[in-house]
């Protein structure tokens, strides 16, 4: 790491020696592979700033496509320091913490409902949430003896959702999105958001978050949702959350 100033704090990628600039890209072309696909690769990769650009792996895909991997040098520099990202801002309880706290604030549970909805079918991320099992080391919601959870799986309809959470009476409903072609994630959550305004007053609302490996966390606003979590998101990160914004709101 180098330090233009006390203040600020400038990297470079590194590949073989400090500060070299070395990175690593991949992706496809709409090619059959050939020395001239790959010199397409390479001009695609000196155009993105990768200077001098070396074609590593070139693996041809299905019919016409092929996939490269380039490796190669850029000259810009990063400023860490002007890195904005969503920092966790409320405290990370263990479940006996999370438990003493719904049971001290609500005195019965608190009702979670999850599911994938849309035509997603990528339930291994909700589950590592909410299933006991859990995700990382860490037991998902289940396992938190004051959080009642129901999972209802797979390519569950925004209507069919927020009418079991009217049921249910949930707290909280939390969303699985993973499949992000055609922006399907972003359009399936403000139609989610949406449904779910108007279903309930803003009051007795419940809590909506979603999760998925490709959403960018700072766009919970413009979605209409209260919360997103990403990649590597863990169960007491949840809990945490929900414990912090449920046991706030029904003290106040
Ligand atoms: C397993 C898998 C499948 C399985 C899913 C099985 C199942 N029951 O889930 C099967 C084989 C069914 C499948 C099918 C398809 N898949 Co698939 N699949 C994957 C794969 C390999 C792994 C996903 C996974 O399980 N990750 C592990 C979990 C633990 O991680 P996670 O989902 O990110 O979850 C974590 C966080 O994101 C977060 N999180 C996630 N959700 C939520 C929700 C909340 C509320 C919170 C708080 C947190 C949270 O917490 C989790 C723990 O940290 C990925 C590629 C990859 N390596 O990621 C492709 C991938 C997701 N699949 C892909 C595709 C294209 C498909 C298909 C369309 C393929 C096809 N042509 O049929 C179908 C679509 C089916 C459908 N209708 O959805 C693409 C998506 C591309 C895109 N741009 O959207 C990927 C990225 C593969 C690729 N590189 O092309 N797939």
């Amino acid at each position: 790491m180098t330090t233009e100033s006390p203040e600020r704090t400038i990297v470079r990628p590194y590949g073989d020696t400090t500060g070299d600039g070395m990175v690593q890209v991949s992706f496809t072309l709409p090619v059959p592979h050939s020395k001239r696909a790959e010199g397409a690769a390479q001009q695609l990769a000196n155009k993105m700033g990768i200077d001098p650009a070396m074609v590593v792996h070139a693996k041809p895909m299905g019919e016409g496509f092929t996939f490269f991997v380039v490796y190669g040098r850029v000259n810009h520099l990063v400023d860490v320091d002007a890195v904005e990202v969503v920092e966790r801002d409320f405290p990370l309880l263990t479940p006996k913490e999370a438990n003493a706290a719904i049971k001290r604030a609500l005195r019965r549970r608190l009702v979670v409902l999850g599911a994938c909805i849309g035509t997603d079918a990528h339930t291994v991320g909700i589950d590592a949430i909410l299933n006991i099992k859990g995700f990382a080391g860490e037991k998902g919601l289940e396992y938190y003896r004051e959080i009642k959870v129901g999972n209802l799986g797979a390519q569950v309809s925004v209507p069919q959702l927020v009418e079991r959470a009217v049921a249910e009476e949930a707290d909280a409903v939390l969303v699985s999105q993973v499949v992000t072609q055609r922006d399907a994630h972003l359009l399936n959550t403000r139609e989610m958001a949406a449904a779910f305004r108007e279903a309930f007053p803003e009051e007795r609302r419940p809590l909506l978050v979603v999760g998925g490996p490709r959403f960018d966390e700072a766009m919970a606003d413009e979605l209409g949702v209260d919360r997103i979590f990403g990649r590597g998101t863990t169960p007491a990160e949840v809990a945490s959350f929900l414990v912090h914004r449920l046991v706030g709101r029904s003290a106040s």
